[in-house]
């Protein structure tokens, strides 16, 4: 079995627990064949040289049969790289929100500068036959600067958040020398078929692309293959959290605080992408419209920090306080608070006991690639009296989901107060069968599948 080597911008050590979806995901790909993992590191390091590497050194550790490879920055490149073209242009451009994009054309210099020395540092560590599979979007044109550097490896791409439609795309000043980079690779995945149409339309519009068969698609002079592969989670590993001690304890303490409650629960990271005060909004019309859930309906939204040197954030983190200050004050009883807000990260063996003892999973994103948090919900829940997830149809989990889970437009604060009421009012024999066939679904597109179908793919590709 050729060795495979994951980069993406963090890495994780895959034998904790506290990591989240891409990590737990990764690991478990990584653990399957042994492999190298590498990325930047958490560290700055202003001595390191930029472009093609100078004194940057490349820092190796071993986790188990993975080796974890990861490169300290200069301040100025993964500012420019992380803060500036990342996470200021394409996190919101690929979230559809041109509003949040910051142009800047400086940026673009460091996120080529930092991809062009993530490939130099590579390079030397990479044996003949590995296989390499790049994560996401802060590392598109890696593959072009392996090729540049004469790597003639299989190299497949997945991106995790979603692509927008091509007109969107074309606002980024640089989307033609970002789409073409894509062709460097072999396989190019995508989390749903929205985002695979997006980018069909896209090359051959703008590309001139030629579709040969139903995923094969050639321009600049190369072929790539491109499909949907919707990543899942471990079902069983969840499973298994939720029988250990932290989440029963959470559970316990859950059902004891909140007897008389019916709990409605969202975990995210606070992200402007999740639609957090379009929820609270709508949860605040449900009390407002529906008085009969008032003294019973609560809302534990925990939102963990995130990416805090981006102002958006700072902005979204005000609204959110705002709105759950002023929902609690105008609501709010001596014995009863209608929103708990908490900002910060649950320890991931606790979730499972959150999300056991909630009646509603409110997963609501304006946009979000798939979300996993829908998917942990379902694999939570007690299938004799499951709860109801409440799911946005701008999330790619939609796609699989959409069937049995209660689909809302979160932009719709009505129709979605009256999801959650639809939600909080269903009778058992009908959760239980959404429940049942939710569960099977994410059973089915597990994370194992997830990994097995993609690295099978583009293994194929030579074989
Ligand atoms: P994210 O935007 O981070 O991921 P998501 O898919 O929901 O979103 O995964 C988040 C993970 O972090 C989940 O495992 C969740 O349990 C955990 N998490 C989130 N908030 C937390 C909190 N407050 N406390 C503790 N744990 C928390 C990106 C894309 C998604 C895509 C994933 C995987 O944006 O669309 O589904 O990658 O591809």
């Amino acid at each position: 079995m050729p060795r495979l080597v994951a980069v993406s911008n963090r890495i994780a050590d895959p034998r904790r627990t506290a990591a989240g979806g891409l990590a737990v995901a990764l690991a478990d790909a990584l653990s399957a064949s042994g492999g190298l993992w590498f990325g930047t590191s958490t560290q700055r390091d202003d001595r390191a040289g930029s472009d093609q590497g100078g004194e940057a050194k490349v820092h190796l550790q071993r986790a188990g049969e993975v080796t974890l490879a990861t490169l300290a920055l200069r301040r100025e490149d993964h500012d420019a790289y992380y803060v500036g073209y990342s996470n200021g242009v394409l996190w919101p451009v690929f979230h559809y929100r041109l509003d949040l994009a910051d142009f800047d054309a400086g940026d673009i210099d460091g996120y080529r500068r930092v991809n062009r020395l993530l490939a130099h540092k590579l390079m030397p560590m990479l044996r003949a036959d590995d296989v390499i599979w790049v994560h996401d979007y802060h590392v598109i044109p890696l593959a072009a600067e392996l090729r540049a550097l004469g790597s003639t490896h299989r190299i497949g791409f997945f991106l995790h958040i979603p692509l927008p439609p091509p007109l969107i795309l074309a606002a980024i000043p640089q989307h033609e020398w970002l789409m073409r980079s894509l062709f460097a690779y072999d396989l190019v995945g995508f989390q749903s078929n929205t985002d695979l149409r997006h980018f069909a339309r896209y090359v051959q519009a703008e590309g001139r692309a030629e579709q040969r068969g139903d995923d094969l698609f050639h321009a600049f002079g190369r072929s790539v293959r491109a499909r949907a592969f919707p990543i899942g989670i471990d079902v069983d590993e969840f499973a298994s959290l939720l029988q250990g001690r932290e989440a029963q304890e959470t559970l316990a303490t859950m059902r004891e605080q909140y007897a008389k409650r019916k709990l409605l629960v969202g975990v995210d990271r606070l992200d402007y992408s999740k639609g957090l005060p379009q929820r609270v909004r709508a949860f605040r019309r449900l009390l407002e419209r529906h008085p009969e859930n008032r003294m019973s309906a609560t809302l534990i939204q925990v939102a963990s920090p995130s990416r805090e040197d981006v102002d958006a954030y700072a902005d979204i983190r005000r609204e959110l306080e705002g709105l759950c200050g002023a929902i609690n004050g105008e609501y709010g009883e001596l014995d009863w608070m209608p929103v708990r807000y908490i900002h910060r990260t649950v320890a991931r063996r606790r979730l499972p006991g959150l999300y056991r003892a909630a009646r509603v999973g409110l997963v609501t994103p304006l946009r979000d690639g798939m979300n996993l948090v829908a998917k942990e919900y379902v694999a939570a829940q007690d299938p004799a009296d499951p709860g109801v997830l409440v799911l946005s149809r701008f999330a790619g989990a939609a796609e699989q989901l959409g069937d049995d889970a209660l689909l809302v437009n979160p932009y719709d604060t009505q129709g979605t107060a009256d999801a959650i009421q639809h939600a909080l009012r269903m009778p058992l024999d009908e959760r239980r069968t959404r429940h049942e066939r939710l569960l099977a679904c994410i059973r089915e597109h597990d994370v194992h599948r997830w990994h097995r179908t993609f690295l099978q793919t583009l293994t194929e590709e030579h074989a």
